[in-house]
């Protein structure tokens, strides 16, 4: 199982990250790839003046040899594709922000790749989508699972469903 979480706060965020959910499509096995729905976040540690963020995350079942290092660079392809530039202030304003959460439960740490996504279960924005989609899952080093990790969470972030967009499915 692979959990990616989805950011915009620059562009058309809404259409962007419906885009990238089916760009996503493209990693997984026929018929898993399930998004939660999207929301609209306030700013975490951004700059000021940052606008917020639609937010979101998807799971789905990795095709055959698909290795958490060329999904990561993949992710960063379609992230340019997208029109994301790098930039030097930490956390601007991004058109398409791809995070690799979860890779079935493996681990990394250096220096380019650290898997769990190191900041995940501090934040509202990604344990809210994440918890819709597999609640019972264990964050691997916790011994917690994600629906235990979200109850704890304490955080002043403002985090608003938006109920119009249908959550996608894949074919
Ligand atoms: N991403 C960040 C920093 N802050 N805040 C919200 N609400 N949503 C994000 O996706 C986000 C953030 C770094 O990637
Ligand atoms: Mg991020
Ligand atoms: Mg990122």
């Amino acid at each position: 199982m692979v959990l990616i979480g989805l950011g915009s706060n620059q562009g058309d965020s809404t259409d962007t990250v419906v885009a990238a959910i089916e760009a996503l499509q493209a990693f997984a096995l026929p018929s898993t790839l399930k998004s939660a729905r999207l929301l609209r976040t306030s700013p975490v540690n951004c700059p000021p003046e940052s606008g917020d963020f639609i937010n979101c995350a998807v799971v789905f079942e990795p095709k055959a040899g698909l290795t958490p290092e060329a999904l990561l660079s993949a992710l960063k392809a379609i992230e340019h594709d997208f029109g994301r530039r790098e930039k030097y202030v930490r956390n601007a304003p991004r058109e398409l922000d791809l995070d690799l959460l979860l890779f079935h439960d493996e681990v990394r740490s250096s220096e380019e790749f650290t898997l769990p996504h190191p900041r995940a279960i501090d934040r509202l924005f990604v344990l809210q989508p994440a918890c819709e989609l597999i609640p019972n899952t264990q964050w691997p080093g916790t011994g917690q699972t994600i629906q235990q990790l979200l109850e704890q969470l304490e955080t002043d972030e403002q985090v608003h469903i938006l109920e119009e967009i249908p959550p996608y499915y894949c074919a």
